[in-house]
């Protein structure tokens, strides 16, 4: 195994002309760029968005551009390692923050990448989703599968703002990404799956054989109920510490095919070094206050603050109030591929 490789400076420049104009380029002096050795070299800084710069922010959009002609009133969250106006958080996630005032809809459309909220703040914000009316209450996580209809609408009083992740990092590299325009879907008259049909764990309802089961039979999880579940583990956990991953109540499977959503809590005082892993993730903090160190980064975070971490980052986290989080993250993605990995620190 060479450790230099050659450059292309060494090449006599007849040379690089012709392959130029014959459109190829050696390999060699681009080798390291595309397999460097023993780990991957992310371009993705970790980021750290405070909810209190955001917000002032997301309200003047609010007054500036009305929803018509945004669609979507959001501002993305880009990744410090690509510079602003990257649409893109880490490699593969995407992240927005949200905002649709009283009275507003954001109209119906479809699109081949996947959408969740995280509901950051308000309350009377809603989004159908394939006919199925979804209530977005505070830390509450709604699923838009790819290839679903869905749009928002705000029946409450006050601004309702949310966290968009998506996956459209992956669909624009793949040329995949484009959406269909429709009307405002008319709206299923009963509550949302995980009030009727997946009020509780390890109970699904039951079907007559071989009646197919929807792919995504439930699109809302309740924050209500992470929650509950979360204290009620680390209660009889030995350290204070619980992580719960949001699956399909049909299939134990991730809730995407990409992305996947795992709830965290840390009692005030603990801390966690989880192993380096091969996903980059986004942690969303719902509840509570503490601090990360994210490759040496100190991100000092609070309630409803968001911050990423690119593949394989030396993460610490330690709470210094009761504190619950949500990490994004692309292990689903990685596990079809084939290649995610745990290292051990
Ligand atoms: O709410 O459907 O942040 O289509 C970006 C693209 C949100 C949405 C985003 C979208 C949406």
């Amino acid at each position: 195994m060479s450790e230099q490789l050659g450059t292309l400076e060494e090449l006599p420049q007849d040379y690089r002309d012709a392959m130029s104009a014959a459109g190829v380029a050696p390999l060699w002096p681009m080798m390291r760029n595309v397999l460097p050795h023993g780990a991957p070299k992310p371009v993705t800084k970790p980021g750290y968005w405070a909810y209190p710069d955001l917000r002032p922010l997301l309200l003047r959009a609010g007054e500036l551009t009305p929803v018509e002609k945004a669609e979507r009133r959001v501002l993305v969250l880009s990744d410090p390692g690509r510079g602003t106006g990257a649409m893109q958080a880490t490699s593969s996630i995407y992240l927005g923050m949200q905002l649709l005032l009283p009275g507003e809809t954001a109209p119906a459309h479809v699109h081949t990448p996947s959408a969740v909220r995280i509901i950051v703040e308000g309350k009377g914000g809603f989004t159908v989703v394939d006919g199925e009316k979804l209530p977005m209450e505070e830390g509450d996580l709604v699923l838009t599968p790819g290839g679903e209809w869905h749009d928002h609408g705000h029946e409450g009083s006050e601004p309702v703002i949310w966290l968009d992740a998506l996956d459209l990092p992956l669909f624009v590299y793949l040329e995949g990404s484009y959406a269909k325009e429709g009307p405002l879907q008319a709206q299923r008259n009963r509550p949302d799956a995980s009030q009727v049909e997946y009020l509780s764990a390890g109970l699904a309802p039951s079907r007559k054989s071989g009646a197919a089961s929807r792919r995504y039979p439930m699109m809302r999880y309740p924050w209500a109920r992470t929650e509950a579940a979360l204290l009620q583990m680390a209660r009889y956990g030995a350290d204070g510490i619980a992580e719960l991953d949001y699956v399909n109540p049909e299939t134990g499977a991730d809730v995407l095919p990409t992305m996947g959503f795992t709830a965290m809590y840390l009692a005030a005082g603990q801390s966690e070094a989880p192993p380096l892993r091969s996903s980059s993730s986004a942690f969303h903090v719902v509840k509570g206050r503490g601090v990360s160190t994210i490759n040496g980064n100190v991100i000092e975070w609070s309630a409803k603050d968001t911050f990423t971490a690119p593949v394989f980052a030396e993460i610490n986290h330690k709470a210094s109030e009761d504190a619950f989080l949500v990490r994004i993250h692309d292990r689903p993605l990685q596990e079809k591929l084939g290649y995610y990995e745990e290292r051990a620190r």
